[in-house]
């Protein structure tokens, strides 16, 4: 799609390359516009992506006068769109039915549960403190967010993520360490089989596009990942705040937006026992609308995970 997109850019220019923005930021722009958002917000956005300030307002220019028929085309992504059937063997859930899960020191009440793809929403799993005293310790370590490279596996700023983070150890603090602890007894799956906790921050106008959070069998990239400990099997995303509008974490296929609330977490898996992965998992961060958002993310893997670093 991107390839035919930078195709029809070309075809419209007679010849003469009239677009010279790469495909990724030209459909993040042109779905800003249609957000109405200012070309002060999308180029500051693009600058904390390291884009310098002339090159940002030139592809502003550039996307503006892109004719709506392109924008139509861009604008539908491949990745939301269901895909030819894919047969997902769904298994029993590692988290009890019961509608309030009892952990040692404390009672974590249930409020949604889906099967396919299986998604749960726990209220209360962090509390208020906990969630301030995470926010604090990512503080004055953040830097921006990357993603994998489908065909080389390297990490990469892309214009899709547009949040910072902080990464941290396994244990690294005492907070971090009871965290991982609650996580081991609510799923019954070893600390060590995790990636060690992530902080995320959005700003205003930050998103995560949708994607999904295991590393896709067929991408060449994924092969030096899945040596750090195989497949992820699940994904935590713990809200940290309350965000004044907007950050919901989307699920397009499953037709599901859950709403960010300070200490409430959504667990999801997608990774059977056969190695096999669910797209119906398909999720992103929506825009921030107003205000900001923090979550702390952590990803559980198959076996004992070997930090890259
Ligand atoms: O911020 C979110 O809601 C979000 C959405 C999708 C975070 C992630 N994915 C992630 O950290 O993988
Ligand atoms: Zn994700």
């Amino acid at each position: 799609m991107r390839d035919k997109a930078r195709l029809r850019v070309q075809i419209m220019s007679d010849g003469k390359q009239i677009n010279t923005t790469p495909a990724q930021w030209q459909e993040w722009l042109l779905t800003n516009i249609r957000r109405n958002c200012s070309d002060a917000s999308m180029a500051d956005a693009m600058q904390r992506a390291g884009i310098s300030k002339s090159q940002a307002q030139a592809w502003i220019l550039s996307a503006r006068a892109t004719p709506a028929q392109l924008e139509k085309e861009l604008l539908t992504s491949p990745a939301v769109l269901p895909s030819a059937k894919e047969q997902y063997q769904y298994e029993e859930s590692r988290l009890k039915t019961d509608n309030t899960l009892t952990l040692e020191d404390r009672s974590i009440h249930v409020s949604l549960r889906m099967r396919k793809p299986e998604l749960a929403v726990l209220d209360e799993f962090l509390h208020a403190d906990e969630c301030e005293a995470l926010i604090k310790l990512a503080q004055g370590k953040l830097a921006p967010s990357t993603t994998v490279d489908p065909g080389s596996g390297d990490t990469m700023s892309i214009p899709e993520r547009t949040s910072e983070g902080a990464f941290f150890q396994l244990g690294e603090t005492a907070l971090i360490s009871s965290i991982e602890q609650r996580i081991a007894e609510l799923l019954q799956w070893p600390v060590e089989n995790g990636e060690g906790l992530q902080v995320l921050h959005y700003r205003e106008g930050g998103e995560y596009r949708p994607h999904f959070d295991y590393f896709p069998p067929e991408q060449t990239g994924s092969a030096k990942h899945l040596a750090l400990g195989g497949q992820r099997i699940a994904t935590l995303i713990m809200y940290l705040n309350e965000v004044q509008n907007g950050g919901a974490t989307i699920f397009p296929r499953a037709n599901l937006s859950l709403y960010p609330r300070r200490g409430t977490v959504i667990y999801f898996s997608y990774c059977n026992a056969n190695g096999e992965v669910d797209p119906e998992t398909l999720h992103g961060g929506a825009p921030v609308l107003a205000g900001e958002k923090w979550i702390a993310t952590k990803w559980l893997r198959q076996r004992r995970y070997v930090s890259a670093v």
